[in-house]
């Protein structure tokens, strides 16, 4: 099985802690974590392995004082890519952010100053947002004479609706605190993004880890189903979640009145 200490990765870090808590980190703050083709790679590599090494739930946080400045603008106008060449490099950005979404094990995404373009079709394929007060949020790419390409005309447009991203591409529009909370693209605002998305990895990290993998993995894939069929696979998902030996003695623990009882506290 592969080990943390075989990754080979110049722009992310990642450590996985004895309780299967993993962190990974953009490590490219000088270049405010922008995604080059390299880090897109290693997103690739990481994510695919991490749900068959022992990953339990996964902080993915940032260097620096922003969360990701989206695509490596320099790189692509230095690259001066061919529409071909740019396709290409977005099927590996789906490839990556797919791994995410569909992986089964829970991403928590920390966030911090800008999240924007990319950086938010990023943070839209984990599971949880956590924005602390530095945190904003935009798609520039109209400014920029682009378009968004790595699956944000899907999952960011789930998050916050049409209508909203088309207003956010069209306009720059900038998404803080209150207004983000709102809409959509996160579900925390803390003091400390890093402290909360960790706490909630831990909490995650609690279920076992086949419901994780049907709640991080069969809802996203239902979506994209028929109503019909996603009912189906739900009965298919539920039928063997919900016979797991892991469940036996939570089961029990609520039927001899020994488990926690669901009230607000
Ligand atoms: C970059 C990038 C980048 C910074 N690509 N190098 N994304 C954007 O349109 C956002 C572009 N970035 C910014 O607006 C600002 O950099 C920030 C608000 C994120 C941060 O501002 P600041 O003042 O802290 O940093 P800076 O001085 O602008 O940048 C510091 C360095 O990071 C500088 O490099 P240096 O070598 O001159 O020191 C910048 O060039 C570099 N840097 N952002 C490359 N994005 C699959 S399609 C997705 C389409 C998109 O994502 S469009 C949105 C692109």
């Amino acid at each position: 099985m592969k080990q943390i200490s075989d990754f080979a990765l110049e722009n992310l870090t990642v450590d996985m802690d004895e309780a299967g808590i993993t962190t990974v980190t953009l490590d490219r703050a000088a270049k405010r974590n922008a995604l080059n083709a390299q880090t897109v790679e290693e997103l690739i590599e990481l994510f695919g392995a991490l749900p068959r090494m022992g990953a339990r739930a996964v902080v993915l946080r940032a260097e620096g004082d922003h969360f990701c400045a989206g695509l490596d603008l320099v790189e692509h106008h230095s690259e001066d890519r061919r529409p071909e060449d740019f396709m290409h490099l977005c099927l590996r950005w789906h490839e990556a952010f797919n791994k995410m979404e569909y992986g089964g094990v829970p991403i928590i995404a920390a966030l911090k100053g800008a999240v924007v373009g990319g950086g938010l079709e990023l943070a839209s394929a984990a599971h949880i947002r956590v924005a602390d007060q530095s945190t904003y949020f935009a798609l520039p790419e109209g400014q920029r004479g682009l378009f968004t390409g790595g699956g944000a005309t899907i999952r960011v447009a789930d998050l916050v609706g049409k209508a909203r991203m088309i207003d956010m591409m069209l306009t720059g529009r900038i998404y803080t605190r209150d207004e983000a909370m709102q809409v959509g693209l996160c579900q925390y605002l803390v003091e400390d993004s890093d402290a909360k998305a960790f706490e909630i990895a831990r909490a995650a990290a609690e279920n076992p880890p086949l419901s994780n993998f049907a709640i991080c993995s069969a809802i996203s894939h239902m979506q994209n189903m028929s109503a019909l069929d996603a009912a189906y696979a739900e009965s298919v998902v539920a039928g063997i979640v919900n016979t797991q030996p892991a469940s036996r003695g939570r089961l029990e623990a609520f039927a001899n009145k020994t488990a926690a009882r669901v009230k607000p506290k």
